[in-house]
Formats: structure tokens, C-alpha cells, sequence
């Protein structure tokens, strides 16, 4: 005993105390490291009091040796000291080859790949945290700490992991004006006004928590992009963020506005294939690899909702990203290039018309080109069902998009954990071969690609918890984790999410996790159920709007969606509509085209239903539609319920913002639930079934209510 420091003792009484004792605000996200169990803290005093670098220091072991000093120092109350000798207790961290050369036999490991282990080097037994290159030792150590953190006894650590993407990247839909579209947790954390001679502090943290999780890129702009983020100002700003993620193995990205060349190079034209304009992007990526040698390249919008783009001149999508793709090439950078396309001179099917315009052009793009597509055929949706054009496109390399920050799913007050949105897109079989999920396309191994990626939709923000609630750090969290390994499980990753941001205890967990797990399909319920989507309000987003059929653009209205009339409600996608079903294999579409082998939560996407048909359950669509929406007013209620019963495991405040917005999305689902089904029922004519409360509001009342100032808009 005496040789337990009197930090250790003191911390062995904190753990004693109860946990309200600290005061949270969720600044430190997931990397809290608190005092571990004594047990557990004695062991890793014995195996973690030294940490040895296996060769000489990069930015990026300094950074992953300070990461363990810190995270054990946090863990047991004593801060490992940095030598150069090995001896027992000794974390040795490097990279493999480093590794090899001293004597360790591990193996050839790939970049960004990891082994932490034990193992015994010069008869002393030591830890072994080495990867691929820097990045991986990095990530071998925040893997490392993650372990411990959820209870691993040092002795036993046997890791080893490798990403199942090369690109993970968060995509952030930043202004320069620090506004952020979509976003709901304050202002852009890109302080453009005082870059580059001010870097915030924050920047470091916000590096730490996304290498933390295995994210390897950002992208800085929205995709809506101005052509300023290209001019040397915006560029000089740009390369000092990129100094400042570059130890954490985080490379930037910029969007690049199609129309640059015309709005800031002089030229009269942006046209693909005019050898100026090509010769313009060439000289601006020389420019920017300049001042940022290992920049990511660019991310384009084009041709949609506005923005410019190669049809501007009658050009393809290929023939756009292969010129941005040459200019980058002699610099190793890539395009990502979105399929987020639709037009409104076209009258077909929104749902169709990225596979029209894109499948066709399999085949065509540069080998430095990504092709960014949304997880499902619409627009980040509750729920969707995954995109016809994953399996579709077998010679391009398809990354997928997902929505990080809850622009449909109530913005960050309610509480929605979308692993399951993801892990649902991700597990979809797309019908191309035995066993070929989603995340099988995505993570190259279907296709044979090399090149790979996963990118979310920021929801990242000035609020001092940065996401603008505690669960939606949990989406940035299982982001980068599914981006790791895109066939990761919802439920675990919660879990481990659970136990390092807000209470280890099994019982508190288990509650919390059940809450994760359950909400996102309350979400669907009290929304948008059996396969509805955009039913939301016009513009913002926020609340319901089914009514809505004034908006210019016919797919703008949520009538458009939803199609209810005096008979029934859906779209219909089947042969006999617009043939949608048709974008997917033979063998998924044969199922979806039929309402009977159509899965229940997708029903109305893909089918017209009459309100009186009888459902597999014997109950009609309305008696089922109806009982949806109520259901997911209970499933809020039931969280808020489940929340109240953890006071005494979650630190004060973050306790009761958390039971505010529970309280705030139970009344908003009470109120999606009294709008739609007052809607609905003001179109389909039918009773409400027995016992169902009517709605609390006239549809007169609900349909003026008016958010002109609802956030991220
Ligand atoms: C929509 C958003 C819009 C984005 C667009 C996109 O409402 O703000 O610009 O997606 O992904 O969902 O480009």
C-alpha cells in the first residue's frame, strides 16, 4: 500500500462519492477519463508506468504519447513518465516496422492499422501499442485507453484493428460567416474572421476527439459552397486549421464551387472541357497543395438545388469531376463528388433521379473520383430505404453520406441516436450477390475497390458541448466508429458510448442504452411511420407539415410525398407507378414491388394503400397509421420516464438539460402526432378508431403556427 500515491488514495475516496460530486458540461465528450475502479487503477499502475517511443518522435506519436499520459494520468491519478528505457510497465508506442527492427516479430501491418498487446522485449514485460504508421499508433492508443475505460484489465489487452474505410470525413455545412446550415450547437468552430493568426484552442480538441474515433478528414465549407473558401486568404486560413489537425492524422478538405473560375479567376466560362478553365483549377490546386501539401481534395455539389455544375455548358457529372480529378491527381488528392442531384425541369420521381442521371456513368470517372451518395434515395429522412444506387455503380467507388446533425429528426433537442438509422443502411442487402450489404459496397470489398470512404454530416457547433446535446455527441461518436468498421453494431458502440460519457453503472447502462436504441424509431413514429417521409414543416425543417402543397417546386411539398386523398396514401413506386423499384436488383426489387413481401416500415414509400386495406395484423392502414403515431408519443413519454429513474448516475447538469428536452420532444411529438392525424384525417374522411384522442388543436390552429426563426435555416 505504501506505495500508492496520495493522488491515488484520494481519487480511490472520490470513487466513493456519488457521481454528482463532479460538475459536467460535456465539453470532453467521450474522452473523460475518470478515475478507474482501484483494482483496476493498481493493475495499470504495474503495467502502464512508462511510455517508450519505438522510434524517433513525429508530430503524431507526440501526440498519441501525450494521449496515454493524459488518459492514464485521469484513469489511475499517476501520470506515466516519457523514458527511453524498456522495462517492465513500459507502453511502448511506434509503429510496427519500428517495432519489427527492435525485435518484435508483429507482422506487416497496413496504414492506419493497429496492435496493442503484450509482449516481452529484453526479458521486460511491456505493452505494445504500434501501427501501421503514426496514425495507426494513434489509433492503437486511443484504443488502448478505450479499452480501459470500459473495464479491460491491462494483462489481457489483445487488440488488433484495421479501418474498414480509407476516407472518414466529417463533411460541414460551415459558412463563412460562421453560420452553419443544418447546424443546432451555436456557430461554426471556424473562426474565419481571426484565422490564421488566431487558431482556437478548441481545434486541438476537436482533432483529438475525431482521431479518437478514427476520423481521418474534415471538410471545411458547406457544400453550398463560395468561391471565396478558394481565394488565397480563405486558403492561408485553411492550411492553419490543417496545421493544427495534421498531428492528429486529420487532413482538410474544401468544397469547391463549380463556377470558381468565372467568380474569382476572371474567366467567362467554368466549362469542363474549355482547356483555360481546366488550366485554372490546375494552377488553383497547385496553389492550395502550396500551402497545405497533404490536402484531401475537393467535395462538389453540382448541378443541384442551384448550385452550378458541368451541365451548365451540357457537359456530364464525369466530365466535371474528371477535370477537378487532373488537378488534384499530380498532388494525391481525390474528388468527391456528390450524387445528391434533382432538377426542376424534371417531372419523374425525385427518388429516381440521381440513379438516372449517375448509373449510366459507371465506369467513366477518374480513378482519384469518389461518388458521395446519401444513405438512401431521398433526403436523410427518419427513415428511407438505403439508395438504389449502392451495388449499382460495380466500377465506381461509392462513399456514403450520412446526416450526423438531425436536420429531419427534430434538430439537437430531441433525443434520436441514429446507429440504428446507419446500421440499418449499412446492413441493407442490395441483391447484387450472396451477402452484399451496403457496407460491404462501401468498404470496397464487394467491388474489389481500394479507395473507400464514409462522410457525415456535422453536427458539430460553438456550444460548449459542441452538438447541442449530450445524445447527439453519440452521432458524431457512432459515426466515426461505423466509419471504422462500417458492419459495427448500433448496440455496442452505444454502450461503449454510454460507459465513457456518462455512467458505468450496469443497471443505469442497460436503461440508457435500451433509450438509444428505441428512439430513433419513435422518431419514425411520431413523424413519419410505415414509410412516410418529408412531412416536415417548409424550410427549417422543424414540426410537421403534411398540408403543405404551395411550395413552387412540386417535390419541395409534402403533399408530393405522402399523396393521401379521399381513398388512400402513398407513393406508389411499384411497376405500375413510377417504377422505382426497378433502380434495384432483381431481386430486392421483386420484393419491394409487391405490398405483401414489402417490409411494414416501408410500406408507403414504395406503395398506394387504400385506408380501409386490412394490413398482415387484420387492422386497416388508418387503424395502423393512427396507432403509430400515438405509439410514438408513449415511446417518448416512456424515455422521459426511463431518464427520471437516472438522476442518481448523470452529474446535475447534464441531468436535467437532458430531462428539459425530453420534455420538450415529448410535446413536439404530441404535436406531430395532432398534426398528422388531423391532417390525414381531414383528407381520408374516416373516424378515429376507439379510444383515440382526437387532436388537442384545430388543423386551423396547427397549420399557422410559424417558425420563421427556427435555427440552422
Ligand atoms: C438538404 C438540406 C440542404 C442541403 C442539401 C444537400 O436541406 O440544406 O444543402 O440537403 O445535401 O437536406 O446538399
Amino acid at each position: 500500500m505504501n506505495r500508492i500515491s496520495a493522488a491515488v488514495l484520494i481519487l480511490l475516496c472520490a470513487l466513493t462519492m456519488p457521481s454528482r460530486a463532479h460538475a459536467e458540461d460535456g465539453y470532453e465528450l467521450w474522452l473523460r477519463y475518470r478515475p478507474r475502479p482501484a483494482a483496476q487503477a493498481l493493475a495499470l499502475h504495474a503495467a502502464a508506468s512508462t511510455v517508450v517511443l519505438s522510434e524517433p518522435e513525429t508530430p503524431t506519436l507526440k501526440v498519441a504519447a501525450a494521449e496515454l499520459v493524459r488518459g492514464i494520468a485521469g484513469m489511475t491519478g499517476r501520470a506515466p513518465a516519457a523514458t527511453t528505457q524498456i522495462a517492465d510497465g513500459a507502453i511502448l508506442l511506434g509503429t510496427g516496422t519500428a517495432m519489427d527492427r527492435a525485435g518484435l516479430k508483429l507482422g506487416a501491418l497496413a496504414p492506419d492499422e493497429y496492435i496493442v498487446r503484450r509482449a516481452t522485449l529484453q526479458g521486460a514485460r511491456i505493452t505494445v501499442i504500434a501501427g501501421g504508421d503514426a496514425s495507426g499508433a494513434l489509433y492503437g492508443a486511443f484504443a488502448y485507453l478505450r479499452a480501459l475505460g470500459a473495464g479491460a484489465l491491462p494483462e489481457a489487452l489483445d487488440m488488433r484493428s484495421q479501418p474498414g474505410t480509407r476516407l472518414r470525413l466529417l463533411n460541414h455545412w460551415d459558412n463563412l460567416d460562421r453560420s452553419v446550415e443544418r447546424g443546432y450547437a451555436g456557430q461554426s468552430i471556424w473562426d474565419w474572421w481571426t484565422l490564421p493568426d488566431y487558431v482556437d484552442p478548441r481545434i486541438v480538441d476537436y482533432a483529438r476527439a475525431n482521431a479518437s474515433i478514427g476520423i481521418n478528414g474534415t471538410v471545411l465549407n458547406n457544400v453550398n459552397a463560395k468561391a471565396d473558401s478558394l481565394t488565397a486568404p480563405y486558403i492561408a486560413k485553411a492550411a492553419a486549421i490543417a496545421d493544427t489537425l495534421r498531428p492528429y492524422g486529420m487532413q482538410v478538405y474544401l468544397s469547391a464551387r463549380f463556377s470558381a473560375p468565372i467568380e474569382i479567376g476572371g474567366l467567362k466560362s467554368a466549362d469542363p472541357l474549355d482547356p483555360a478553365v481546366a488550366a485554372w483549377w490546375r494552377m488553383k490546386a497547385a496553389e492550395i497543395y502550396h500551402a497545405i501539401p497533404d490536402f484531401g481534395g475537393f467535395l462538389v455539389k453540382a448541378n443541384s438545388e442551384g448550385q452550378p455544375g458541368p451541365q451548365d455548358y451540357r457537359r456530364t457529372h464525369a466530365d466535371g469531376a474528371n477535370m477537378l480529378a487532373a488537378a488534384v491527381a499530380p498532388h494525391g488528392g481525390v474528388v468527391i463528388w456528390r450524387a445528391f442531384v434533382y432538377a426542376a425541369e424534371n417531372p419523374d420521381d425525385r427518388a429516381k433521379q440521381a440513379y438516372t442521371e449517375f448509373k449510366p456513368l459507371d465506369g467513366t470517372f477518374a480513378t482519384n473520383v469518389l461518388l458521395q451518395v446519401k444513405n438512401g434515395p431521398l433526403d436523410f429522412q427518419p427513415r428511407e430505404p438505403f439508395h438504389p444506387l449502392f451495388g449499382a455503380m460495380p466500377k465506381t467507388p461509392l462513399m456514403m453520406e450520412f446526416q450526423i446533425t438531425k436536420e429531419y429528426l427534430g434538430f439537437a433537442t430531441h433525443l434520436a441516436y441514429l446507429g440504428p438509422l446507419y446500421e440499418e443502411a449499412l446492413e441493407s442487402q442490395t441483391g447484387i450477390g450472396p451477402n452484399a450489404t451496403v457496407a460491404h459496397v462501401i468498404d470496397g470489398s464487394q467491388e474489389g475497390h481500394r479507395l473507400t470512404g464514409m462522410a457525415g454530416v456535422a453536427n458539430i457547433g460553438s456550444d460548449r458541448n459542441w452538438s447541442g446535446s449530450t445524445f447527439d455527441q453519440a452521432n458524431w461518436y457512432v459515426f466515426g466508429r461505423m466509419a471504422w468498421d462500417p458492419s459495427a453494431s448500433a448496440r455496442t458502440i452505444a454502450e461503449e458510448w454510454v460507459r465513457q460519457t456518462l455512467t458505468e453503472d450496469n443497471e443505469a447502462v442497460r436503461t440508457i442504452v435500451d433509450m438509444m436504441m428505441g428512439a430513433r424509431e419513435a422518431v419514425v413514429n411520431y413523424m413519419t411511420p410505415l414509410g412516410l417521409a418529408h412531412l416536415m414543416a417548409t424550410g427549417h425543417h422543424y414540426g410537421p407539415g403534411p398540408w403543405v402543397d404551395t411550395l413552387p417546386r412540386a417535390d419541395w411539398n409534402p403533399v408530393y410525398y405522402h399523396r393521401a386523398d379521399a381513398d388512400g396514401i402513398g407513393f406508389d413506386r411499384t411497376t405500375h407507378g413510377t417504377n422505382a423499384v426497378t433502380q434495384y436488383a432483381p431481386i430486392v426489387a421483386h420484393r419491394l414491388n409487391d405490398k405483401r413481401t414489402t417490409p411494414l416500415p416501408l410500406l408507403l414509400w414504395f406503395h398506394r394503400v387504400g385506408w380501409d386495406e386490412r394490413l398482415p395484423d387484420g387492422q386497416t392502414l388508418w387503424e395502423t397509421l393512427v396507432g403509430r403515431y400515438d405509439l410514438g408519443v408513449r415511446q417518448v413519454t416512456a424515455m422521459r420516464a426511463k431518464w427520471d429513474t437516472l438522476a442518481p448516475y448523470i452529474d446535475g447538469q447534464r441531468y436535467s438539460e437532458t430531462a428539459a428536452f425530453l420534455k420538450i420532444q415529448e410535446r413536439d411529438a404530441q404535436w406531430w402526432r395532432d398534426a398528422c392525424i388531423a391532417y390525414f384525417q381531414s383528407v381520408s374522411g374516416r373516424p378515429l378508431p376507439a379510444g383515440v384522442a382526437p387532436s388537442s388543436m384545430s388543423l386551423m390552429e396547427l397549420k399557422a403556427l410559424s417558425f420563421p426563426y427556427a435555427p440552422g435555416h
